[in-house]
């Protein structure tokens, strides 16, 4: 089978569309992140957009998700608007936490996707536990669960994959190993010859992907998808990529060597996709740059339209904060 091309227009164009809107909004996020128009922090997932637009796409109503704070694809693979994005990151009474929490620190369960609570493993044993609880209830979840390289270190990690191996839930583990953990490199983070590895010590299926191929990774997933659906139990799914930016827009990176960087800038995930969508005629070149100009004036729009909405009353502050009585 040929990832690039057992694959209709239609749903090709539908994983870009999702790269393109992700890389449009953070682009303008980090020129109000500069200009302190934001609150909170921006952490961008440049370079790492294919695993979340690919996971999302081939995933069902039922599901359950735990994005990272480079999944904003994620988000926007369930079905949230940009506007509801831009309002989160400006903190407005109307965005998904009501103005309560900033950046990419929130989720909407009426989609399946988290709020995060932490970067670093601790929403790994919630989407098991979550999945465990649909499917008790008789929906038939497939749980997809985000974590970097340098939170496979961590014991949240150990402890959900394990549990989930035991208990054949079925849980993607989607490991975005982009290299880094803020400024510490692979090298100093494990000493196995690939994070994929680990899967043995579990007794599960691992599998390594190109995490920069949005075309064979939605092939990869989808397979997998329907192979734990059929045959509940759990995978490991190790990501190949890269992160393009600093840990946060706060820091910049300098630590990361530039050859390493210029070499991936060269994998982009859009460019990657644009150029096999081209060859293997599925699109032109000229639709897909009326694409690109589509979802920038989309993104445009959503940010004019969150931008005249109002801030949260103080006197509201602590509403919906802490859970009552
Ligand atoms: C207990 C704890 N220690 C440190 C941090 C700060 N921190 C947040 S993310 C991160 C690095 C995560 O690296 P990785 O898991 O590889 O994901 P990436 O940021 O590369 O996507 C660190 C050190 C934290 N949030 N919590």
């Amino acid at each position: 089978m040929n990832p690039q091309t057992d694959i209709s227009k239609e749903a090709a164009l539908a994983l870009l569309r999702v790269m393109l809107l992700a890389r449009r909004i953070e682009e303008r996020l980090i020129r109000l992140y500069h200009q302190g128009r934001i609150f909170g922090g921006v952490y961008c997932g440049f370079g790492q957009e294919a695993i979340g637009t690919a996971t999302t796409a081939v995933s069902s109503a039922d599901d359950l998700f735990a994005p990272c704070i480079r999944d904003m694809t994620v988000h926007l693979g369930r079905g949230t608007p940009p506007r509801d994005i831009f309002r989160q990151f400006l903190g407005r009474a109307n965005g998904p936490t009501r103005g309560r929490d900033g950046n990419i620190h929130y989720g909407e369960l009426h989609r399946g996707v988290f709020a995060f609570i932490s970067h670093l493993g601790a929403m790994l044993p919630v989407v098991t536990g979550g999945v465990m609880a649909r499917r008790r209830l008789g929906r038939p979840a497939v749980g997809f669960a985000y974590i970097g390289d340098g939170g496979t270190s961590t014991g949240d990690f150990h402890e959900a994959v394990n549990f989930a191996a035991v208990f054949d839930v079925p849980v993607i583990f989607v490991v975005e190993n982009n290299q880094f953990a803020y400024s510490t490199p692979n090298a100093h983070q494990f000493r196995c010859r690939s994070l994929v590895d680990r899967a043995v010590g579990y007794g599960i299926q691992g599998v390594t992907a190109d995490g920069n191929d949005v075309l064979g990774l939605h092939a990869t997933v989808g397979a997998l998808v329907a192979e734990i659906r059929e045959k509940p139990r759990p995978v490991l799914l190790v990501c190949e990529t890269m992160r393009m930016r600093g840990h946060g827009e706060h820091d910049d990176g300098s630590y990361v060597p530039r050859e390493l960087l210029e070499t991936w800038a060269k994998r982009c995930p859009l460019l990657v996709a644009r150029e096999q969508l081209i060859a293997a005629g599925i699109a032109t070149a000229a639709e897909l740059d009326a694409l690109d100009a589509a979802v920038q004036a989309e993104v445009n729009e959503a940010y004019q339209q969150a931008l005249s909405d109002p801030l949260p009353n103080p006197a509201t502050l602590m509403e919906g904060v802490y859970a009552v009585g």
